[in-house]
């Protein structure tokens, strides 16, 4: 099934000209609401009508987190605030958060290409489908939410956390689709099977999977674990958030909302365009966004773009590559963004510590656990770590205010002054242990 074949299936032809139309009025919409914008565009003497194709795109300037950042909360909103209905928040890399406000043709367009996600993976009026993405600030339980109720399945807002209790759900409300990370996933297998419960006691049958790279063993492994089919969904909350792109039922690649995203990929140290096939940084420019529209949004995930083809699912919306990696440091924990330099801004602001750490990320049992080796002051250290009483409290000091500022759980290791290794070139300050095959 096809949510909206007119939009999912157009020729590429009808698809351009609607976008170059999008773009053309996108770009007028900033260039007269967000003095961001039009001082970039004047800067590079470029008027609205200078923008008529999408081949115009590459006179446009790029957009980038740090811009987000700069004008922290509101600098690129394009809308009045009293047509915002929706505020959500992201990670930023150091202190301010990134803002994104929706008006309510905002949340329609995202609820309708949620919409078309799921029913790309088979989803019906059917299904009862357990939303089990975080709800809040982060745009995965809101956005999957509104999406299942925009297609009229029934929708169980389950959130994370209270797992036992959410598998009894599962089973007792015959739940058939569940959309959360596919580390979540592979976390309510192994506690399916801790409750001495199998696949064949649930009715699952569908995996909204995404928010965080997975693989395809990842893939395999939940499918066979939870009795399901699992399928990627990627977004970032710049954008709109989950359903910018999503596979359909062949599972090669993943389609873009592209009457919505105009994706393009760069070289991210030249910025020059690439071609398709060739990976490289996936840029973003809004086409119909109204709240906060971004020009060529810098994303920083590494893909490709598949050339232009029909599916054999019938969509001939544009294909992109799995998220191979990211051209920052960012981390993704159990999904939750977090850059080491927050990490680091915690750590200091305890005088007890030194600026010298390491971060150790792995997965153990399918779940991303990070580590926190993190060295003492010397004024701090007794030189007797037989005494750890005090520094247990210390670690757990450390613990408490990283899960309470950035939503994480560390395990924090103390180190002793001036043993942490120090390298000769850059400092190395992650490791991440995760295989990403
Ligand atoms: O993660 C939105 C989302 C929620 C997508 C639920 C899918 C499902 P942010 O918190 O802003 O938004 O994080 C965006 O997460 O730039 C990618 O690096 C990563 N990411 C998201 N989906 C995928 C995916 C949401 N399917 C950042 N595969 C993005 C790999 C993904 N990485």
């Amino acid at each position: 099934m096809i949510w909206n074949e007119n939009k999912e299936c157009m020729s590429r032809d009808e698809m351009s000209a609607l976008q170059g139309k999008r773009l053309h009025s996108t770009v007028k919409y900033v260039y007269h609401n967000v003095p961001f914008y039009r001082a970039k565009l004047q800067a590079l003497d470029i008027t609205p009508d200078d923008i008529r194709t999408v081949e115009d795109i590459v006179k446009l300037p790029f957009t980038t987190k740090q811009d987000l950042r700069d004008n922290y909360p509101f600098g690129l909103q394009a809308a009045p605030s009293s047509e915002i209905v929706r505020i959500h928040a992201s990670t930023g890399t150091t202190g301010n958060p990134t803002i994104v406000g929706y008006t309510r043709k905002d949340i329609e367009i995202w609820s309708e290409c949620m919409s078309r996600c799921l029913t790309s993976f088979g989803v019906t009026r059917d299904d009862v489908f357990s939303v089990a993405y975080g709800y809040g600030l982060f745009t995965g339980g809101l956005g999957a939410h509104y999406g299942v109720e925009n297609m009229g399945a029934a929708v169980v807002p389950a959130s994370t956390g209270n797992t036992e209790k959410h598998i009894r759900l599962i089973r007792d409300l015959g739940i058939t689709g569940i959309a959360c990370t596919p580390s979540y996933a592979l976390y309510l297998a192994e506690s399916l099977e801790k409750m001495g419960l199998t696949k064949n006691d649930l009715k699952l049958r569908i995996g909204a999977f995404g928010a965080e790279p997975w693989t395809e063993s990842m893939r395999t492994e939940i499918q066979e674990r939870l009795g399901l089919k699992g399928y990627n969904v990627y977004g970032l909350s710049e954008i709109i958030g989950p359903s910018v792109s999503y596979e359909c039922e062949c599972q090669d690649g993943s389609h873009i909302n592209e009457d919505h995203f105009y994706p393009e990929i760069i070289d991210p140290d030249t910025l020059e365009s690439l071609p398709d096939g060739q990976m490289g940084e996936l840029v973003f420019t809004t086409l119909t966004k109204e709240g906060m529209p971004l020009l060529r949004y810098r994303t920083k995930d590494l893909t490709y773009l598949m050339p232009y083809g029909n599916c054999a699912c019938g969509r001939t919306n544009r294909k992109m590559g799995r998220i191979t990696g990211r051209s920052d440091d960012m981390l993704i924990i159990r999904g939750i963004n977090v850059f080491p330099s927050q990490v680091e801004s915690v750590i200091l602001s305890m005088e007890e510590f030194a600026p010298r750490y390491l971060l150790v990320v792995d997965r153990v049992n399918n779940l991303d656990t990070l580590q926190i080796q993190v060295e003492l002051r010397q004024e701090y250290f007794t030189g007797d770590f037989d005494h750890l009483a005090p520094l247990e409290a210390l670690a757990k000091k450390l613990s408490d205010k990283l899960k309470s500022v950035l939503s994480i759980s560390a395990k924090v290791q103390l180190k002793a002054p001036n043993t942490i290794q120090r390298s000769e070139g850059k400092s190395k300050f992650v490791i991440d242990n995760r295989k990403l095959k």
